[in-house]
């Protein structure tokens, strides 16, 4: 008989859970259910409701406990031996806001295994819909609390973040101004992750730091709800929000509704749930301030764990608490593989030829430089998208599959420099880190190793993590987080890409021309 834990991770588009074997420190079991494809029901487009306003991107919650109800189905039904779990947690997408109403906690307290979750709980919402991460129509808002906190640096000081259209903060101060009574009725605003927690724990679950951080609401170094933000948001917000508590809080024991309906140990331990990118910073097993992790998927994102809180005042990088306790910076730049596959594409190449053709040009593309901006950037800001290059000739293939490549490098590395540190190995995910050319123009621009790392789903994973290094703690022994989580990543762990050092001055050449380059198209200080 093995011990178990579950990881839950309520993403965009899809609810996943990991079952980790504490025993033989393995995944056991991994399943999904997608919103759009298995619950066509609530209507969503992958994972959001379709509507006239590209900048409004809302999810009907009960899809999240539709899909909670159709997992554990499907874990029962597949054998997972959920009797045998010790502790369960999860991760979910960040910033996304659900405004309960005050029959909420008992609600969740007295599920009828009877009905579905869903049907438990369709009378708890004070808002039947919940703006998610996507949402980007609070413009007017972030203005306002910005000048309520005293500017861009006081709120980047203050929160770990300046204000941002997707942050929750932002989000219920607009829910307050276009429909103030229901902002009145409305007892509680839980975060994706603390409302997914509460469904699985039966009781009305805190935010954790690493999620609260991502709200424009908690002062980053108290780690309590920051009086001024509170204030410049909304009124009565403060008794509105349950928590902040540490990630590794217990509520106590799971939700009966579970154990009765399928199985699970009716004394696993219900662990709060933090954010999806805490959950993978633990997911990736970086424990060490030089341990950064690249993501290159749609859009790529760049994170590492920080020992003391440094912020980005004047830019668009974030601070938030990872599930150690420590710190984490996290920077979101949308052109990720979108840009890639635009230049792929328009020279009709598969991953193979665009890889080949990086190869035929000299590190450094003899000074031509491009600024991908093909869709609009988050980072740096870019409204209206259009690419730009620099002694380039649009017709030349190799050297503009070098150029998009080498850009989003040298960007990343520009726009990481507030953190104060170099990485000593960066962790490369998401589907280019499959492709070595592109690995090697990263080692090379950051100077650094870089290995690939080919974790399915890191934030499940994270949270699995999580679940366990809660229970040893409950359990009274003193387990390290590596040692939770280093036997389990090892083999997944690809070969390590050395930088090529004699790269080094070209890329602190080049990296001071590119952003003087951003500078001049975008506007705002340079960063070198
Ligand atoms: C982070 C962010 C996204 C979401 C995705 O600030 O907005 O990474 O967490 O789920």
């Amino acid at each position: 008989m093995s011990r178990y834990v579950l990881g839950f991770d309520s993403s965009t588009q899809s609810l996943s859970a990991v079952l980790l074997d504490l025993d033989q420190n393995r995944i056991a079991a991994g399943s999904s259910v997608n919103f759009d494809e298995d619950l066509p029901e609530y209507n969503t487009v992958h994972g959001v409701l379709p509507g006239d306003d590209c900048r409004v991107a809302h999810a009907p919650p009960l899809v999240w406990v539709a899909a909670l109800d159709r997992l554990f189905h499907l874990m029962r039904e597949n054998a997972w031996p959920l009797a045998e779990v010790k502790a369960v947690s999860g991760s979910g997408q960040q910033h996304g806001s659900v405004y309960l109403n005050g029959k909420a906690g008992s609600v969740f307290g007295n599920l009828d295994p009877g009905k579905s979750l869903a049907g438990n709980l369709a009378d708890i919402f004070s808002r039947t819909t919940s703006p998610v991460w996507m949402d980007s129509s609070t413009s007017a808002e972030c203005a306002q609390i910005t000048a309520g906190m005293g500017g861009d640096r006081a709120m980047a000081e203050a929160t770990g973040s300046i204000a941002f259209e997707r942050f929750t903060g932002p989000q219920i101060r607009k829910f307050h101004r276009q429909e103030p009574d229901a902002y009145r009725s409305t007892d509680k605003v839980a975060l994706v992750s603390s409302f997914m927690a509460s469904v699985l724990g039966g009781e009305l679950a805190p935010i954790d730091h690493g999620d609260g951080a991502g709200m424009n609401l908690m002062d980053i170094r108290t780690r309590a709800w920051c009086e001024q933000a509170l204030q410049s948001t909304a009124p009565g917000l403060r008794g509105r929000l349950p928590g902040p508590a540490e990630s590794w809080r217990i509520t106590g024991k799971v939700n009966p509704y579970f154990a009765d309906k399928y199985g699970l140990a009716p004394d696993a331990l219900n662990v709060i749930w933090s954010g999806d990118n805490p959950c993978s910073l633990v997911g990736l097993g970086l424990f060490r301030p030089g341990d950064w992790s690249i993501s290159l998927g749609t859009s790529d994102t760049l994170f590492g764990l920080m020992r003391e809180c440094r912020v980005d005042v004047e830019g668009q990088g974030h601070v938030f608490v990872a599930p150690t306790g420590d710190y984490m910076s996290l920077i979101c730049f949308k052109n990720g593989s979108l840009a890639r596959e635009r230049v792929r594409d328009a020279y009709g190449l598969d991953w193979d030829a665009f890889s080949a053709a990086i190869g035929r040009v000299a590190k450094g593309n003899d000074k031509r430089m491009m600024l991908p901006y093909f869709e609009p950037e988050i980072v740096p800001k870019v409204l209206t998208p259009g690419v730009r290059r620099f002694d380039l000739d649009a017709h030349d293939v190799p050297a503009n599959c070098r150029a998009v490549v080498e850009a989003q490098m040298m960007s990343m590395r520009n726009h990481s420099s507030w953190m104060g540190t170099r990485p000593d190995r960066i962790y490369a995910t998401g589907g280019a880190s499959r492709n070595a050319a592109i690995l090697q123009i990263m080692a090379d621009v950051f100077q650094s190793p870089v290995i690939s790392i080919a974790v399915e789903n890191s934030a499940a994973l994270g949270a699995a993590f999580r679940a366990a290094h809660a229970w040893h703690l409950h359990a009274g022994s003193r387990c390290s987080w590596e040692a939770i989580v280093e036997p389990v990543l090892t083999d997944m762990r690809g070969s390590t890409i050395l930088p090529d050092a004699s790269a080094a001055a070209i890329y602190d050449e080049l990296c001071r021309k590119y952003a003087v380059r951003e500078m001049e198209v975008v506007g705002g200080s340079a960063r070198t």
